[in-house]
């Protein structure tokens, strides 16, 4: 995509990269911390779905707060449009520019900064890795409490600022529960910091949950303080297969009965997601059988033969009660990851023949699966769907566990026929029942006008009035969804 792909949107009166900005931010930063020229900014202008890109001609990559805060300031005095960035992984077109923003890069800094092995408590710098601060929790006994198919690339930092939710938020809750401080580059250059604030504290506004899911619209995100549960010592995984959602419903009401507190991830997937998976991925299905829907059900705990009791006792009731009709338990570590992998895979798979419009929403679980049966009908309805038709599939996924449903629409192509028989039919769809239309990827670029679909007048009216106050010349992540 290019410019021409927004047509209905003017660049702001933002000024013009010049030499002697570039001076400047030389004079800040070290050489290598400073890119130009198209090619080396390609991947930093293109999100991961390939659907949108900006024309960013500079990529700064401060190593420490200090210089971030430099930036930033010279920024807003300039008048120069920036754009955070963490490992650009985000679903909504909110982490690439859309015309000649700057795109400051947190890659840079990614140390951990301390751990507290009593409390469990992390502070490190935003731009580190996901898996790299489990990785390190690992080795202390403590586990993030937040994990995803793109923890390989997404950073801590970037993970706060969308409010990331994954794959175990059903057990570790949202990271507004879990954040404990952030330091925040405000957009004037000022740093605020509550990165030393312990478990308890109720002095005030909780100033720090606005940027939680803020999107790079208030502040950059220099470090984070979290509270990291213990590392459970055994996790398993069953698979299954079963004939309808409304079996989904059943099983999940009892695995959280009789799973309880072992019961840490409980995914659905339905055959399409699986179908698109497996032509991906090239390998056999883990259940020999099709089955219209999966879930991929998680248990992590301290004492492998109760949990392993527990998960088989209430495998073998579901399995006598009809509410499962086939179903495969990871024997080992090796077979646990492959069990997971044809969930992780979707998101990918889905994108895999050419492109993907991607839907993230929270519905009442009764509804939730609905979504998927109307929007297909609609596609096909519009001869939209099908062989040498520009949509592949509709997919159906989500966790279950937390009401998120993601609809994704498999094309061979972006495509303005398609993006208009799906948009706003898919908002409008979650608005009439009462649903979010972003649960966990925020709204970026990509929903940018339909925020009214999940926020009231006065809601927006006051987001707009904070982003006055935190940032008056916008200068942060422009043409998003503020
Ligand atoms: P980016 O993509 O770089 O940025 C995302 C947004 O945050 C942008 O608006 C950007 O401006 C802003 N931002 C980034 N860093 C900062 C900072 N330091 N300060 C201020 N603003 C910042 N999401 C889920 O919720 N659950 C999932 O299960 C999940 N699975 C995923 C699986 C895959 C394969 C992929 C590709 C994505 C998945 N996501 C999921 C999407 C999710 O939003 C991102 O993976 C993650 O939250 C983004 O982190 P990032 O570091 O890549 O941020
Ligand atoms: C997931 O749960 C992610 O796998 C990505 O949130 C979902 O790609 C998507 O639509
Ligand atoms: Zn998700």
């Amino acid at each position: 995509l290019t410019k021409e792909s927004y047509p209905n949107i003017q660049r702001s009166d933002y000024a013009k990269l010049e030499q002697k900005h570039l001076d400047h931010f030389n004079s800040i930063l070290s050489s290598n911390s400073i890119l130009q020229g198209y090619e080396d900014l390609l991947n930093y202008n293109e999100d991961w779905m390939k659907k949108y890109r900006g024309e960013s001609q500079l990529l700064l990559k401060p190593k420490t707060t200090e210089e971030v805060s430099k930036i930033v300031k010279y920024c807003n005095e300039q008048n120069l449009a920036l754009v955070p960035q963490g490992g650009n992984t985000g679903l909504v077109g909110g982490s690439v520019p859309v015309f000649d923003e700057i795109i400051l890069s947190l890659q840079n800094l990614n140390k951990i900064r301390s751990f507290d092995k009593t409390s469990g408590i992390l502070k490190s710098d935003a731009g580190l890795i996901l898996e790299n601060a489990d990785n390190f929790l690992k080795e202390n006994g403590y586990i993030f409490p937040l994990d995803l198919g793109a923890k390989g690339s997404c950073h801590v930092g970037g993970v706060v600022a969308t409010n990331a939710g994954g794959l175990r938020l059903l057990r570790y809750g949202s990271l507004h529960g879990s954040v404990l401080g952030l330091e925040v580059v405000l957009p004037n250059g000022e740093i605020l910091s509550s990165i030393n604030a312990l478990r308890k504290d109720n002095t005030g506004y909780d100033l720090k949950q606005l940027f939680i899911g803020s999107e790079g619209t208030l502040g950059v995100i220099t470090g984070v303080s979290i509270l990291c549960p213990p590392r459970p010592k055994v996790f398993n995984v069953a698979f299954l297969g079963l004939e309808s959602y409304d079996k989904v419903k059943d099983t999940f009401i009892r695995a959280k009965a009789e799973l309880g507190e072992i019961l840490s991830a409980f995914e659905l997937m339905d055959i399409n997601s699986q179908t698109v998976t497996k032509h991906h991925l090239g390998t056999s299905h883990p259940l020999e059988d099709e089955h219209p829907f999966y879930v991929l059900i998680e248990t992590s705990g301290s004492n492998n033969s109760h949990d392993l009791e527990k998960l088989e006792s209430f495998l073998e009731n579901a399995f006598e009660s009809e509410l499962i009709n086939d179903g495969v338990i990871a024997q080992d570590e090796t077979q646990l990851k492959t069990l997971w992998n044809w969930r992780e895979s979707v998101p990918e798979a889905s994108q895999s023949g050419g492109g993907v419009y991607k839907y993230d929403v929270s519905l009442p679980l009764d509804h939730l699966y609905d979504l998927v049966v109307d929007t297909r009908a609609r596609l096909i309805e519009e001869g939209l769907l099908g062989d040498d038709k520009p949509v592949i599939d509709a997919v159906g996924y989500g966790h279950i566990g937390d009401g998120n449903l993601h609809l994704n629409v498999a094309v061979r192509g972006y495509d303005k026929a398609v993006e208009k028989a799906l948009e706003p039919f898919v908002y409008e769809w979650v608005s009439s029942k009462h649903g979010s239309i972003s649960a966990e990827h925020g709204l970026g670029f990509q929903k940018k006008n339909y925020i009214g679909y999940s926020k009231s007048e006065l809601e927006i009216k006051l987001i707009k009035e904070l982003k006055n106050v935190y940032d008056p010349k916008h200068i942060l992540n422009p043409y998003k969804y503020v």
